[in-house]
C-alpha cells in the first residue's frame, strides 16, 4: 500500500489501488484459488520415487516461474522510477497552449518517472558514462502525456533511421558482447568519426553530465523542438527542461568506476532512501519558447537534434515544479512495464518535424508490442490514464477489460454511433494544421551540415577543471578503442571541435597532432558550465569517521548543525555496534570500514577517538586520501586532525578544521560540502 497519508493521495495512486495485493498473512492458493496443503514437496510414488505428471501445483509453480522475464529494452534496459505530482506555477502559459495541466495551478497532475542509463543491461552497473534517461509519464484529465527525455540536451544523431546504427555501434561488441555498459571501444568510436553529427553529444557525453552524483542532481531535456497549441489554434516553438532544485552536480570518473564496484545500485538506492526519508526530489519544469515567426532567425535549424537553443538568447521560463514522493510497491510491475512514447500527447502540445522525433514516434509503441508481449499493454495498471477511455479497438493477448454490446466499429447506427469522437471544442485531439510541400527525397537539409559549432561552444563555456575532465574522458575512451585508424580519425575530427582538445587527447593516446588553431566560433553559453550551477548541502551525504573515547560534547555538537542544514551524516567505524565517547556519548554505527567506502560519501568528517584494530588507523588514512583525491570536503576536529598528516593530507581547498574555535569550523564545513567539490585542489 502507499506510505502516503490517505487525504494526500492523487488519483493515480487510488486508482492502482484496485491493483495492490498483500499476500502476507494468507493462505497459500494455486492461481485458480484452490488452497493447499503443501508447497514444499512435488507430489511422487513413494518418497523416493520419480514426480507424477498429474502434480498440477508443481507445474503451475514451474510454468509461471519459466516464465518470468520478459525482454529488456533494446535500450534504457536499466532504470528505477518514482511516483510523483506536478503543479504548474499559474495561468500564464494560456497564451501558448490549451493543455489543461499546464495551465491551470489548481491541477495536481500525477507523475511517473523512470531515469536510466542508456547502454547497459537492465543488471549493470548505474554510475557508468552513458546519457540517463529522464522519462516522465502525466496522468493528465485529458489523457496521458509523456515527455520522454535524457539529462543531455541534444543527441547524436539526427536522423532516426541511424538510430538501429547508433546502437549496434553503442552497444557491446557482438562478437565477445564487450564492454557492458560502457561507450570506451572501437565501434562506438568507429560510429562517431563516420557520423561526424554525433559531435555535440560526444561532448556532453565526455563531460561531468554523463556520470551525474545522483537523478536528484539533473537536468532532464526533452531534446527536440515541439509545438504547444493555444485555444485559438496559434502554435509556438518548445523545448522542455527538468531544473533540479538541489543543482547539477557530478561524480569524479574514478570514483564513478570504483561506485560501480562497491554500490552497483549507487543512484537507485539514492533515489529509493531520498524518498523513503522524507527528501523528496524536486524539479521545476521549464519551457523555452520560440515564435513560429522566429524559426529561421538562428544559425542553426531548430529542429536540427543536435542543436539546443542556447539559455542567454532564448531563456528557460519556470513554469512549475514535479515533486517526486513516492517509492514503487513492485519494481516489475510498476518501472518495468511502464510504457513511455514521445507520440503519448495531449490537447495543446504537438510535434515538428524534427525527423528523430519523427522516427521516434513510429519506434516507441511498436517496442513495447515485443516487450509487453501485444498491444493491451495501455491496460497494465502503471500504464493506464486516470481519466476514462473508450474505443473499438478489441482482443488481443493479455486483455482486460470486458467490453460489453454488440458494436465494436464506427460508424454506426446499432449504438448511436457511438463511442464518438468530440469536437476540439469538447476536448478532441487535433493535428496543428501546419502547411507542407516538398519532393520525396532521402536527403540531409543543408541547414543540418553544421556539426561543430555547437560542440565548440560547449567546449569553450567549460571551465578549466571541466575542459581537463573532458581531455581525460577522451583520452580514457580512446585509450581503449584497439584500432589506430579509428584513434586517428576521432583525433582529426574532434580538431574541427578545439585543437586544444584533441591536441591534448592525441597526446594521451600517441595519435599523430592535429593541425591548425582555434578561434572560428568564440560564442560561450555560461549556463552550460555545471560550476554555474545551484549549490546546497541539502541531502549531502557525510561519512562521520570516529572510534571510542572522542570528544562527545564536540561531536554532538557538530552532528547536531549538520544536520540542521539537511545533511546526513552516517557514522563509520570499527565494528557495528555504538562508539562511545566523553560524557558517556552514544553514536550508532551504520558502516564499519568493511562495508562502506569512501566513495560513497560526499564528504568526510574526521571526529576522533582511538583504534582498537590496528587496521583502523590505516583505514582512516585510505578513506581520507580517497576522498581528498575525489575533491571532496573534509572536515577533521579534536584528535580527528591528526589522522589527516598519514593520509598526505596536509591542508588544501575544501580541507576544514578548527580555525581555531569550533563555532567558525561547522559553517565552514558546511559551505564545503555544499560546494560539492572543490576542483582547484587539481590546479594547485
Ligand atoms: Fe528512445 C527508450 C529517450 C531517441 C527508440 N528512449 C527510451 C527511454 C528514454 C528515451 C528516456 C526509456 C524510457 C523508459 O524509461 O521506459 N530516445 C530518448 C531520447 C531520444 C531518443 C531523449 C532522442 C532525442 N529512441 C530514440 C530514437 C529511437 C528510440 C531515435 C528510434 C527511432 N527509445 C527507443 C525505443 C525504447 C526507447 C527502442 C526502448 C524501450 C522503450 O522504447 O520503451 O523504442
Amino acid at each position: 500500500m502507499s506510505g502516503v497519508p490517505s487525504d494526500k493521495r492523487n488519483v493515480k495512486d487510488k486508482q492502482l489501488d484496485q491493483f495492490r495485493v498483500d499476500d502476507a498473512g494468507q493462505t497459500l492458493t494455486t492461481n485458480q484459488g484452490l488452497k493447499m496443503a503443501e508447497d514444499e514437496f512435488s507430489l511422487r510414488v513413494g518418497e523416493r520415487g520419480p514426480t507424477l505428471l498429474e502434480d498440477f501445483h508443481f507445474r503451475e509453480k514451474m510454468t509461471h516461474f519459466d516464465h518470468e522475464r520478459i525482454p529488456e529494452r533494446i535500450v534504457h534496459a536499466r532504470g528505477f522510477a518514482a511516483h510523483g505530482e506536478f503543479q504548474v506555477y499559474d495561468d500564464s502559459l494560456k497564451a501558448y497552449t490549451k493543455a489543461k495541466f499546464l495551465t491551470d495551478p489548481s491541477r495536481v497532475t500525477p507523475t511517473f518517472v523512470r531515469f536510466s542509463t542508456v547502454a547497459g543491461s537492465r543488471g549493470s552497473a548505474e554510475t557508468v558514462r552513458d546519457a540517463r534517461g529522464f522519462a516522465t509519464k502525466f496522468y493528465t484529465e485529458e489523457g496521458n502525456y509523456d515527455l520522454v527525455g535524457n539529462n543531455i540536451p541534444v543527441f547524436f544523431i539526427q536522423d532516426a533511421i541511424k538510430f538501429p546504427d547508433l546502437v549496434h555501434a553503442l552497444k557491446p561488441e557482438p562478437h565477445n558482447e564487450m564492454p557492458q555498459a560502457a561507450s570506451a571501444h572501437d565501434t562506438f568510436w568507429d560510429f562517431v568519426a563516420n557520423n561526424q553529427e554525433s559531435a555535440h553529444m560526444v561532448m556532453w557525453a565526455m563531460s561531468d553530465r554523463a556520470i551525474p552524483r545522483s537523478f536528484r542532481m539533473m537536468e532532464g531535456f526533452g531534446v527536440h523542438t515541439f509545438r504547444l497549441v493555444n485555444e485559438e489554434g496559434k502554435a509556438t516553438f518548445v523545448k522542455f527542461h527538468w531544473k533540479p532544485v538541489l543543482g547539477t552536480h557530478g561524480l569524479v570518473w574514478d570514483e564513478a568506476q570504483k561506485i560501480s564496484g562497491k554500490d552497483p545500485d549507487f543512484h537507485r538506492r539514492d533515489l529509493w532512501e531520498s524518498i523513503e526519508t522524507g527528501n523528496y526530489p524536486v524539479y521545476e519544469l521549464g519551457l523555452q519558447l520560440l515564435p513560429e515567426e522566429d524559426e529561421f532567425k538562428f544559425d542553426f535549424d531548430i529542429l536540427d537534434p543536435t542543436k539546443l537553443w542556447p539559455e542567454e538568447d532564448i531563456p528557460v521560463k519556470l513554469v512549475g515544479r514535479m515533486v517526486l514522493n513516492r517509492n514503487v510497491d513492485n519494481v516489475f510491475a510498476e518501472t518495468e512495464q511502464v510504457a513511455f512514447h514521445p507520440g503519448h500527447v495531449v490537447p495543446g502540445i504537438d510535434f515538428s518535424n524534427d525527423p528523430l522525433l519523427q522516427g521516434r514516434l513510429f519506434s516507441y509503441t511498436d517496442t513495447q508490442l515485443i516487450r509487453l508481449g501485444g498491444p493491451n499493454f495501455h491496460e497494465l495498471p502503471i500504464n493506464r490514464p486516470v481519466c476514462p477511455f473508450f474505443n473499438n479497438q478489441r482482443d488481443g493477448y493479455g486483455r482486460h477489460t470486458i467490453n460489453r454490446g454488440q458494436v465494436s466499429y464506427h460508424k454506426n447506427s446499432l449504438a448511436a454511433n457511438t463511442p464518438a469522437p468530440a469536437s476540439e471544442a469538447e476536448g478532441g485531439y487535433a493535428h496543428y494544421q501546419e502547411k507542407v510541400e516538398g519532393h520525396k527525397v532521402r536527403k540531409r537539409s543543408d541547414s543540418f551540415k553544421d556539426f561543430f559549432s555547437q560542440a565548440t561552444l560547449f567546449w569553450n563555456s567549460m571551465c578549466p577543471p571541466e575542459k581537463q575532465h573532458l581531455i581525460d574522458a577522451f583520452s580514457f575512451e580512446l585509450g581503449k578503442v584497439k584500432n589506430k585508424s579509428v584513434q586517428q580519425q576521432v583525433v582529426d575530427m574532434f580538431a574541427n571541435v578545439s585543437v586544444e582538445l584533441a591536441s591534448a587527447f592525441a597526446e594521451a593516446i600517441g595519435a599523430n597532432l592535429p593541425p591548425g588553431s582555434d578561434g572560428r566560433v568564440v560564442k560561450t553559453s555560461p549556463a552550460l558550465s555545471m560550476l554555474n550551477t545551484v549549490k546546497s548541502p541539502a541531502t549531502r551525504k557525510v561519512g562521520v569517521i570516529v572510534g571510542n573515547g572522542f570528544d562527545g560534547a564536540e561531536v554532538q555538537a557538530v552532528l547536531h548543525e549538520l544536520a540542521a542544514a539537511g545533511i546526513q551524516a552516517e557514522v563509520i567505524s570499527e565494528k557495528l555496534g555504538f562508539v562511545t565517547g566523553t560524557n558517556d556519548t552514544r553514536l550508532e554505527v551504520v558502516h564499519t570500514f568493511l562495508t562502506a567506502h569512501s566513495v560513497l560519501f560526499d564528504a568526510l568528517y574526521a571526529a576522533g577517538g582511538t583504534w582498537t584494530n590496528p587496521r583502523s588507523a590505516k583505514d582512516t588514512a585510505e578513506f581520507l586520501k580517497e576522498a581528498f583525491m575525489h575533491y571532496k570536503a573534509i572536515g577533521a576536529s579534536n584528535d580527528g586532525v591528526d589522522w589527516l598528516q598519514p593520509a598526505g593530507i596536509v591542508s588544501g581547498v575544501g580541507i576544514v578544521v578548527p580555525s581555531p574555535h569550533l563555532t567558525e569550523f561547522v559553517p565552514a564545513f558546511i559551505e564545503a560540502v555544499a560546494a560539492h567539490r572543490h576542483w582547484d585542489r587539481s590546479l594547485v
